[in-house]
């Protein structure tokens, strides 16, 4: 049978492509779920992974001399106005275009007027059999994974294919897939519909793939990485030793509870996603956040620092009971605690959501132009605020949480210097130097900067923490019903 040609894309929003200024977030990790994808095809087949955050994408472009059997464009929400243009272009060319991920998932009518196959939910089950049924010459219009999925003899990422010197974190990976909670704003729930919500790689694969990595930093996206415990305890043993250096995302509960944070960092965790969401506990339990609720977030962060984990605090703005003061107290209590960087978020309706069903019913959803649902406008009716308040709000949190004294001011809650020293650095580094972080990656010099990285998370030690960490903390309730984690997809550390 003849061998297939296959072009994987990632699009980009319009802002990851400007001339002007490219944001470093969009540098920071190659697309993990396309190279998944690709490590279906057989080894005679010819494939080739475009990301168009790090390099300009045409349409059609003019050296394509040999048009792809298959493209397969990856669609989030804010990528989907560019993905649907691309999609159209290769199928006027003759390609035969295969469009999933998360937006075609949520909305899988509108993705079907730009694709000759869909695809909803994971790819581990669906993209294989598509393969096959491509091959064979029948392929449907449409594939939805249910049942029996696993994680279980992946075969291992086409890492071959992702030009790692344009990434600053080119080892990004995910061990588990999905999440075990069940928040009204995420993803997860649409995403996952009709078969297991969270589940792990083995742990002898995890190892497999973590080994097959050279240096020694790692970005773990899972949304939690702590969610399975007996998983997580086992992939930290088997790191002891590997002299990984690694950062990852838990939740307020998961980080309170028992010592696997502990193991966590004897493997080399060094700075942590923490999505503390809200200070209220109203909004918390209006979200079915639960798994945040009465946790004493000054332990978690207290917890974090004596086990010197530099923390990216999550904090979303806008929820209901949210008024013009939410952001100044937020700001305030994030600094007061030490946290290294923040991460703000406008709260966004996305369809497939509760929270979208919520908004929608309520006639609260102010625009379905999916470029604006970045978590940086306001794309829905705020209950206490205004929609103008809730941006300027937002940007004024990122603004005075990053000015120098403010960096200096949560640095200072430190106990040792050298952690004082290490915040510092780090935090200016991501927020007060993105002027840098531009000029090198038009230099295409970013992974020459991932050695950087590392020393600098290298120098993470456990750190004296002026505040002792607390009885509550470590006398954390043992698991019950509530929920781990977050996960934003956006900020560095
Ligand atoms: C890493 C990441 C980023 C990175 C880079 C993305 C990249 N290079 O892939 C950066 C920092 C750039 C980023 C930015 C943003 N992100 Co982001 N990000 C993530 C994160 C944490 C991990 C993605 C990942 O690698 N997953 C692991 C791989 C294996 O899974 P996957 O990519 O989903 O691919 C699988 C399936 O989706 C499917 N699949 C995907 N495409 C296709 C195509 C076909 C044909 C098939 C068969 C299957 C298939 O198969 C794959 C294997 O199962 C996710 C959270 C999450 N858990 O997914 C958020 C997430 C995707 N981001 C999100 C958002 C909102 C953003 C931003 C808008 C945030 C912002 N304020 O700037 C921006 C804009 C991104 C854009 N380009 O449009 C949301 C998306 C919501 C939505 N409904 O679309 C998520 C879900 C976070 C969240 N919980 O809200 N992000
Ligand atoms: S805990 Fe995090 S990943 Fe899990 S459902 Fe809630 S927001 Fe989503």
């Amino acid at each position: 049978m003849r061998p297939l040609r296959v072009k994987f894309i990632l699009p980009a929003l319009t802002e990851a492509t400007s001339p002007f200024f490219r944001p470093v977030k969009y540098s920071l990790f190659p697309p993990l779920g396309l190279a998944t994808l690709a490590a279906y095809l057989d080894p005679g087949d010819e494939a080739d992974i475009e990301d168009e955050h790090i390099a300009p994408l045409a349409l059609i472009p003019e050296s394509a001399a040999a048009t792809p059997d298959v493209v397969v464009i990856q669609v989030y929400i804010t990528n989907a106005r560019r993905a649907y243009r691309l999609a159209d272009a290769w199928r006027a060319r003759g390609s035969h275009v295969a469009l999933g991920g998360l937006h075609v998932t949520a909305l899988p009518e509108e993705a079907a007027a730009h694709a000759d196959s869909i695809f909803l939910g994971p790819g581990e089950q669906t993209f294989p059999r598509f393969l096959a049924e491509f091959r064979a010459g029948r392929p449907q219009p449409q594939y939805r994974s249910t049942t029996g999925r696993t994680l279980e003899r992946l075969p291992p990422v086409r890492r071959d294919l992702i030009r790692r010197r344009h990434y600053l974190v080119p080892n990004s990976l995910v061990v588990t897939r999905g999440c075990p909670q069940h928040c009204d704003f995420c993803y997860k729930d649409a995403f996952f519909a009709g078969g297991a919500g969270f589940y792990t790689q083995s742990v002898d694969d995890a190892l497999a793939e973590i080994e097959r990595l050279p240096g020694r930093h790692l970005y773990f996206l899972d949304d939690h990485l702590l969610g399975n415990p007996r998983f997580a305890r086992a992939l930290f043993a088997g790191m002891q030793g590997m002299k990984r250096l690694f950062q990852g995302a838990a939740t307020v509960d998961s980080i309170l509870r028992g010592d696997l944070i502990e193991a966590a960092a004897n493997a080399g965790l060094r700075s942590l996603f923490v999505g503390f969401e809200t200070l209220a506990p109203s909004n918390l339990a209006a979200s079915n956040k639960r798994q945040n609720l009465g946790r004493d977030y000054r332990a978690v962060t207290e917890r974090l620092h004596g086990l010197g984990i530099m923390i990216n605090g999550s904090f979303v703005f806008g929820m209901d009971d949210d008024g013009p003061d939410v952001f100044a107290r937020t700001v305030d209590w994030a600094l007061e605690q030490g946290i290294t960087t923040a991460t703000f978020h406008i709260q966004t309706p996305y369809p497939g959501t509760r929270l979208w069903q919520r908004m929608e019913a309520a006639g609260r959803i102010l625009t379905r132009d999916w470029d604006l649902y970045d978590t940086r406008h306001t794309v829905f009716q705020p209950a206490r605020l205004t929609p103008a308040q809730l941006e300027a709000g937002y940007g004024r949190a990122y603004h005075d949480f990053y000015t120098w004294s403010a960096i200096a001011r949560a640095a200072w809650t430190h106990g040792s210097l050298q952690h004082q020293a290490k915040h510092f650095f780090y935090a200016a580094g991501w927020k007060r130097l993105e002027w840098f972080w531009d000029a090198i990656i038009r230099a295409r010099q970013l992974n020459r900067l991932t050695p950087l990285l590392e020393a600098v998370l290298s120098q993470v030690s456990r750190a004296e923490s002026p505040r002792a960490m607390t009885e509550e903390a470590k006398l954390a309730p043992a698991p019950d019903q509530r929920k781990p984690c977050e996960n934003s997809g956006e900020a560095p550390a």
